[in-house]
Formats: structure tokens, sequence, C-alpha cells
């Protein structure tokens, strides 16, 4: 079985343990970070997500997953995000209110800190009138919103009616993303940006600070 193939098994199967020791041992071997986190990490995440949705995962072995990705994720990140590269920007992120998901949003947050943004990460279930005061505190150019749930989705828009109300919409553009986002919704509540994965996202970010 190849590194790649045995990482990927153990996020599946949730055994941290192992994912902690194969990516510490695949970094020592001087492997891609990139590669360990798309080929190992993720690709073993998208057959948990895969055998959830069919029933054949439940919540318990999945958050044994999850654990064992961002044990994994946490290794690489350092090697990732280590850089000399000046501040491209600010950016506020966070997952709308009500949601608990943060794998996805961790990944893009990553990916911006390695183009050299400085990420404020509101973490996750992230009320409007945080959103609001992180805005107020931290002057972003930029707000990420992430949401994995239809419900939550429509608190992107709670969200961006918050910012209106509070006099802050124009300071700062707003970026959303997640599984069930789209263009379409985007449009749909005027956000000013959707991107459908990290690399996209921070693509759209920086063409966004110009
Ligand atoms: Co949840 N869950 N979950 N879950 N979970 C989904 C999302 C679901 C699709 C599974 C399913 O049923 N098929 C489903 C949602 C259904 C729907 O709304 N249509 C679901 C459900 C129902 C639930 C619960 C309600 C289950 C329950 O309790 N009965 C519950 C809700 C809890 C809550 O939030 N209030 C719940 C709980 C959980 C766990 C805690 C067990 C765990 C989360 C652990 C964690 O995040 N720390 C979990 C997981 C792991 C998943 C799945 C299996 C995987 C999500 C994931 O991490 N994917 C997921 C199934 C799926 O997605 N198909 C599922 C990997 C990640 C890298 O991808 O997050 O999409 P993703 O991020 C991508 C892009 O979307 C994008 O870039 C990322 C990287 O490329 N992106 C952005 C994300 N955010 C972005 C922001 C941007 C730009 C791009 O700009 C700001």
């Amino acid at each position: 079985m190849s590194d790649f193939k045995e990482l990927s098994e153990s996020v599946i199967s949730g055994n941290f343990r192992v994912a902690k020791d194969l990516t510490q041992k695949m970094i020592d071997g001087g492997t891609d970070p990139g590669q360990i986190i798309n080929e190992g990490l993720i690709a073993g995440m998208n057959v948990v997500a895969v055998r959830f949705k069919a029933g054949d995962m439940y919540v318990p072995e999945v958050m044994m997953s999850a654990k064992a990705m961002s044990i994994g994720i946490e290794l690489v990140k350092p090697l990732i995000a280590a850089s000399d590269i000046p501040s491209t920007g600010k950016i506020v992120i966070g997952t709308v209110s009500g949601d608990m998901h943060d794998i996805g949003k961790n990944l893009v947050v990553m990916m911006l800190e390695s183009v050299g943004f400085s990420v404020v990460d509101l973490g996750v279930d992230v009320k409007p009138e945080a959103f609001v005061e992180a805005v107020k505190e931290h002057k972003p150019q930029i707000i990420g919103l992430s949401a994995l749930l239809t419900t939550t989705m429509l608190n992107m828009k709670e969200t961006l009616v918050a910012l209106e109300a509070a006099g802050v919409r124009e300071k700062v553009k707003v970026i959303v993303g997640g599984a069930p986002v789209t263009q379409a919704f985007c449009d749909q509540i005027g956000a000013d940006g959707y991107a459908q994965d990290a690399a996209v996202a921070s693509d759209l970010c920086k063409k966004l600070v110009g």
C-alpha cells in the first residue's frame, strides 16, 4: 500500500495515532505538504463523506475520522503557513451561526495564510453580530462565511443583513463557501464572491484585494 493510501485509510478508520505517525513520517521524508493534505488526508475524508451519506458510517465514527484528519492537518500546517510573504490583506472568517463544521473552513484558512493573508478565525457557530463586531475591531478587507448545512446557509443572508444594518457592509467584501453553497446562492443573497474550494477561495481573495 502506498503511503498516501495508508494515510487515507487511517482517516477513514478514524485511527488518529496512525494518521499522526504517518503524517510525521511523510513530513520527515520530505513529501510535499500539499500532497499529504490532498492525496492522503482529504482523500480519506472524501470516502468518509460518501459512506456517511450512504448511511454506512455514523456520527461518532465520522468524528473520529475528522479528528484523525485534523491531527494530520495541524502537523502539516506550519509547513504551509511558514512564509516570509508580506501580508496580502486581512480576512475575518467563520462558520455561520448554528453550524459546527470546520474542517473545510480550516483548509481555507491554511490556504489564505499560505499566500500571505492575515486571518482572524472566529471559529464555528458565529452569530451575525459577532461578524459585525469583528469588522469594527479588525477592519478586514474581506469576510469569509462557511456553511455545510442547507439550513445554516440561510444564516449567510442574516449575516449580510446584520452588516448592512450596522452600516459596515460597504467596508468589506463578503465571500461564501461550503458544500451546499453555489454561485447562484451567492448572487441571490448579494455576497461578493463564491469559492467551491480552498484554492479558489485564495485566488478569489487575492483578486478582491486587488
Ligand atoms: Co455533518 N453533515 N452533520 N458532520 N458532515 C454533512 C455536511 C452532510 C452533507 C452529511 C450527509 O448527510 N450527507 C449533512 C448535511 C445535509 C444538508 O444540510 N444538506 C450533515 C449533517 C446532516 C450533520 C448533522 C445534522 C448530523 C446529525 O447530528 N444528525 C450534524 C450537524 C451539526 C451542526 O453543525 N450543527 C453534523 C455533524 C458532523 C460532525 C460533527 C460529525 C462532523 C464535523 C466535524 C468538523 O467539522 N469538525 C461532520 C462531517 C465531518 C460531515 C461530512 C461527512 C464531511 C464534511 C467535511 O469536513 N468535508 C459532510 C458530508 C459531505 O460534505 N459530503 C457532512 C471535507 C471538507 C474538506 O470539505 O467542508 O465541503 P468542505 O470544505 C471544502 C469546500 O466546501 C470549500 O473549501 C473546502 C476545502 O476545499 N469551503 C469553502 C468550505 N468552506 C468555505 C468557505 C469559503 C470558501 C470555500 O469562503 C469563506
